[in-house]
């Protein structure tokens, strides 16, 4: 999965693509590179950003998704938002990622009726104050239940197991300790029988590893996408799609799987 942000704020581009124009080509372009799905984000989630309104953040979104749904590219909205999230399925999205896991009122209704996957994604907090303070007793059975509680909940509103993918969510709400169990410990879980997707891309607990600055996190970047696949997980979100995408090439290869 590529990242397309469309915020004038966005972490690691700076708002590079603010234009929509610039924002179809880079599309085309980790499609190009082996991205299977663009997922396409009009609001800034990481740690410290301010929310945006849903008008607001349709008005960013919804030239790029018709653009690119026009193109036959598989497109994923990272919103929160039940009204961005009926206005994107409308214009024929494939999936919603959501890092309240559906939470917000109307949220799970959206999905069902719209019949399209969703990410369910934990994380403490919100983002504005998420890195302020977070506290777990243990951090990977208090994330585990708060998925398997969320894909209850999204059960019971008619949304199909087949419909749903989870994500610890690195970053959100969690040190570099918690991050680090989470991934340590991401074994275990693919015991809920859902597809397992993670972010790690350019993340600040990949530059306290490293020393690295956003813009010289490739390589953990890389390292960090590979080894989660290689603890089975089946969807990546990434900004740097070729050299990701080279990485999954040769892990399959030594599998005997197909490469790309
Ligand atoms: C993610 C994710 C996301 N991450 C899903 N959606 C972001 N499903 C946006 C930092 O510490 O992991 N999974 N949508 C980006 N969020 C962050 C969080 C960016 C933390 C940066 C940091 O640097």
């Amino acid at each position: 999965m590529g990242v397309l942000n469309i915020t004038p704020d966005s972490f690691s581009d700076g708002g590079l693509w603010v234009s929509a124009e610039n924002a179809i080509r880079h599309a085309e372009h980790m499609v190009e590179q082996g991205a299977d799905i663009v997922d396409i984000g009009g609001e800034s989630t990481r740690p410290g950003s301010k929310p945006v309104d849903a008008a607001e953040e349709i008005d960013r979104i919804m030239p790029v998704i018709e653009a690119l749904v026009g193109r036959n590219i598989c497109v994923s909205v990272d919103t929160s938002k039940p009204e961005v999230m009926r206005a994107s399925i409308e214009a024929g999205v494939a999936m919603i990622n959501d890092i309240k896991a559906l939470q917000a009122p109307d949220a799970l209704q959206a999905v069902a009726e719209g019949g399209v996957v969703a990410c369910l994604m934990h994380m403490q907090g919100e983002p504005g104050s998420m890195q302020a303070n977070p506290y777990y007793g243990n951090v990977v059975t208090e994330v585990k239940d708060f998925l398997r509680d969320r894909v209850h909940s999204a059960r019971a509103a008619g949304i199909p197991l087949e419909h749903l993918v989870i994500d610890p969510g690195f970053g959100f709400g969690k040190t570099l300790e918690h991050n680090i169990a989470l991934l340590r410990h991401l074994g275990s879980f693919l015991d809920m029988g859902v597809p397992l997707m993670v972010g790690l891309s350019r993340k600040s607990m990949l530059g306290k590893i490293t020393g690295g600055e956003v813009g010289d996190r490739v390589q953990a970047s890389v390292a960090a996408a590979l080894l989660a696949i290689m603890k089975g997980a089946k969807i990546v979100r990434v900004h740097d799609v070729k050299a990701t995408s080279d990485a999954i090439a040769v892990y399959n290869a030594v599998n005997g799987q197909p490469m790309r």
